[in-house]
């Protein structure tokens, strides 16, 4: 009887954790395909994607580029403003995408970009403003804000093949 209270406790457990895991949607950077790795030199077309998190409307999203991305082309968005902000010499430090984010929602930017010439990791810190003026640091600052990280590598990991389905019987 004992174990079995603990066996139907345990699997709750799990359930409540999955039910976590769901909804630390977080805001992350995929290649447009969904990978976290591409290819050193390539031009590839990746996307932000931030959720909102909270009872209450995200109302800017601030995107720091890392050392080495290029960034070439935006996707149009409609309903957001999008500004840069550069360096001297010309290269583009950050984007600020401004608009609105209704709870239950999210969004998706492209943009599309030049891979680093040499294997190295680019990490994406992101800072979502929400209506209330409260910013969410999704940068490493905490274990609950982790920044993406993309891989930049020389060859992609090979996606292990499914094993052959047999084939059926001869009737
Ligand atoms: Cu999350």
């Amino acid at each position: 009887m004992k174990t079995l209270k603990i066996l139907a406790l345990s699997a709750l457990f799990s359930l409540a954790q999955m039910a976590l895991t769901n909804a630390a949607a977080h805001a992350t950077v995929r290649t447009d395909a969904g990978t976290t790795e591409s290819l050193v030199g390539k031009y590839e077309t990746y996307r932000l994607q931030v959720p909102v998190e909270k009872e209450m409307a995200t109302t800017q999203i601030k995107m720091i580029i890392p050392k080495g991305a290029s960034i070439g082309t935006f996707m149009q968005t409609p309903g957001w403003q999008r500004s840069l902000e550069r360096d001297a010499s010309g290269a583009l430090l950050s984007v600020t995408w401004k608009g609105t984010l209704e709870p239950m929602e999210f969004v998706r930017f492209l943009f599309s970009m030049r891979n680093p010439a040499e294997a190295t990791e680019l990490k994406w810190s992101v800072y979502q403003t929400y209506a209330d003026g409260t910013v969410v640091a999704w940068d490493d600052s905490s274990d609950k804000t982790p920044a993406s990280k993309i891989k930049i590598v020389a060859a992609l990991t090979p996606v292990p093949m499914p094993a052959p389905t047999p084939a059926p019987a001869p009737k």
